[in-house]
């Protein structure tokens, strides 16, 4: 016998605001295609009572991506739009066997939220810990996305938040995708011998790559607003207070964590790894999935990818969205399996690649 768990993440459930109005693309990272399948593979497991438990990394909803001239929606707002139904009443079937962890872009979901939607469901603290398993959604170890609870930044909100925003309106503008702010990264990390201006020089990147000007208002919840040329100024130090919080080597990785260079956030699983003595870390958050050796090649590292079509990182690892990452426990070793999700199949769990490693 043994115990099969799946951990999934980076659905980004959300609302589409401007969907009455013809002037507005939909910036909504799931599109209601994703959200069908997605429905399909939480039936699927709700089903088969061989996984006996599954994990939500992060991500599930989503209330950063929405252009700065609108109010952002509420969790409730997202809750109850028919656009999301299927996916919640899903949820509501599997919820007895799963548990929800928050990452970013749904860190304003609270635990009363979670079990009053999805009662029997259960709320987990930052990070999942099972033996020397580790998992957890990844913006932790991120630069513009950890959340920022000490330095007077806006609502603990982080830059990514932001960054988010802007992308979001430049994706209703024009349509296109809203992810490419890693394209940014990437190269300014490559290019800049002062590291401390990255964090402001890919803000820049992104208000000029959405033709946004220093003096246009961002929208918050609360009925406030404030502007771009504010922000630039309030994430100033950010590089400068994580090396004062932590160290010179985990700022470097919290900068790689944003880029796919390096390893990506494979770096903090390798690190963590070798830290803790993690024989599998396990992350979401980059939106792609990636199976692979840390630590020497003494332990495994797996990504769970994502849900939205649109926003996945087609040039690594795998060449398919909708995925998840499954974990098969013997008393003697575990294995590890990625996997994509293909409804028109028998078995509709596909494995795309293995790794066996001993307890
Ligand atoms: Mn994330």
């Amino acid at each position: 016998m043994s115990i099969k768990k799946v951990f999934l993440s980076d659905v980004h459930m959300s609302t589409w605001i401007h969907k009455n109005q013809s002037n507005s693309h939909d910036y909504r990272w799931l599109s209601d295609i994703d959200a069908g399948e997605f429905s399909k593979c939480l039936n699927y497991l709700c089903g088969k009572d061989e996984y006996n438990e599954i994990v939500l990394l992060g991500d599930m909803f989503d209330n950063w991506v929405c252009p700065i001239n609108e109010m952002p929606p509420s969790m409730n707002d997202i809750f109850e739009d028919p656009c999301n139904s299927a996916v919640i009443a899903s949820l509501q079937g599997i919820a007895k066997k799963t548990t929800y962890f928050t990452g970013n872009h749904d860190m304003q979901v609270t635990k009363k939220d979670i079990t009053t939607l999805f009662p029997g469901m259960k709320w987990g603290v930052s990070v999942y810990y099972d033996n020397r398993l580790v998992a957890e959604h990844g913006h932790g170890h991120a630069m513009f996305n950890k959340q920022d609870y000490e330095d007077d930044h806006v609502e603990s909100l982080p830059l990514g938040y932001f960054i988010s925003r802007v992308m979001a309106t430049k994706a209703a503008k024009t349509g296109s995708d809203s992810i490419s702010y890693i394209k940014h990264v990437n190269e300014i990390f490559k290019f800049l011998v002062d590291k401390s201006k990255i964090p402001i020089g890919v803000f820049d990147a992104v208000v000029e790559e959405a033709q946004l000007k220093p003096e246009d208002e961002i929208f918050m919840r609360d009925r406030s607003s404030i502007k771009v040329g504010e922000v630039r100024e309030k994430y100033d130090s950010l590089y400068n207070n994580w090396l004062i919080k932590t160290s010179p080597h985990e700022t470097l990785l919290s900068i790689i964590a944003e880029t796919t260079l390096f390893g990506g956030l494979g770096a903090s699983a390798d690190y963590i790894s070798k830290k803790d003595g993690m024989q599998i870390v396990i992350f979401g958050h980059s939106h792609i999935p990636e199976l692979s050796r840390i630590n020497y090649n003494k332990s495994v590292y797996a990504n769970t990818g994502t849900w939205c079509k649109k926003t996945f990182q087609e040039d690594y690892y795998i060449s398919k969205p909708y995925n998840l990452v499954i974990t098969e426990e013997f008393d003697d070793k575990y294995i590890v399996k990625l996997c994509c999700w293909e409804s028109d199949k028998t078995d509709p769990i596909f494995v795309e690649y293995v790794e066996s490693i001993d307890k």
